[in-house]
Order: structure tokens, then sequence, then C-alpha cells
């Protein structure tokens, strides 16, 4: 069963949305990837957001850039986690990205990450975290990734 839904407001988002599958192979989550756009394809996200529970689905990814309704109103139609990446812009950098997941009305968060491919990565770490709270082999690997991370930062710079 998929436990990790990664949804995308356009097919320009999958490289940055990719490293969160990336992560989440490396950990070994199922996940499944959509695109699904709060304002081209509206009807789409309401059906994802409908059978969400149904379908097994524990946390939602949702990446989107510029005026990214996207993770917000998805938050707004599942009580399923929505973990939102800001992706990067060419007009603003992303900011306006941020600004338009972050700022959630109380009673519908949307957990933000940092804007576009680190913000990604680290939304597959989060998922993972949070799913590993009831999964001891998975809270292992996650512990286990994070210390090969710690292991892999030298004590020293060198000249590159
Ligand atoms: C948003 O508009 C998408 O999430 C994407 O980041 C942005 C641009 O989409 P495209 O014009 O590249 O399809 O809805």
């Amino acid at each position: 069963m998929v436990r990790v839904g990664i949804i995308m407001g356009s097919q320009s988002d999958w490289p940055t949305m990719k490293e969160a599958s990336v992560v989440l192979d490396e950990l070994g989550v199922s996940w499944q990837a959509n695109i699904v756009s709060a304002h081209r394809t509206p009807d789409r996200l309401w059906d994802y957001g409908k059978t969400a529970v149904d379908r097994g689905l524990q946390v939602i990814i949702a990446g989107a850039g510029g005026a990214a309704h996207l993770p917000g109103m998805m938050a707004s139609k599942t009580r399923i986690p929505v973990i939102g990446v800001p992706v990067l812009t060419k007009a603003l950098s992303g900011v306006d990205s941020l600004y338009s997941i972050v700022q959630m009305p109380k009673g519908y968060p949307v957990a933000t990450m940092a804007i576009g491919a680190a913000g990604a990565a680290n939304a597959g770490l989060m998922a993972t975290a949070i799913l590993a709270l009831q999964d001891p082999a998975l809270a292992a690997r996650l512990d286990a990734w994070r210390a090969a991370l710690s292991e892999s930062i030298p004590q020293e710079p060198r000249d590159e």
C-alpha cells in the first residue's frame, strides 16, 4: 500500500519534488507521485483529497510554485498531514511560493519546508519521521540514515 502521496502543480515541479522520492526510496517508504493542480485541475485536487484516507495514504507531500495554493487546499480537504514544498520560481525566487504555502489560517496547517530541492528532500525525511513514530523498523532505518549523514561530514575543510 502506498504510504506517502507526492503531489505537485505541474510537470515542471518534478525535478524538485523528485528529491522527496529519492529520500523515500533510500528509506524504504512506498510513495506515488501525481500532478494535481489547484488551478488547472481543481476537480482532481478535490477527488484526491476526498479519497486520500480510504486509499490508505498517511502523509501527503505537496509542492507548487508561484501562487502555490495546492498544499493549503489539500490540507483543507483531508486530515492527513500535509507537508508543503515551495518550488523555486524565476520571477520571485520561490519567496512567492513560500509565502503562499506557509501563511495558513488557524485550523488547517501545512508543515512548510525550505524553498527548492533541500525542502523537497526534507519533506521526504519529515514524512518518514512521522511514519516512524508507529514503525520501529522504519525508525531504525531513519536513525541509520541520519548517522550515515553525520559520518560523511569531514572534521576539517579542504582546498577544492
Ligand atoms: C504552479 O505553477 C506549478 O506548481 C508550477 O510551479 C508553476 C508553473 O507551472 P508551469 O507553467 O511550469 O506548468 O501551478
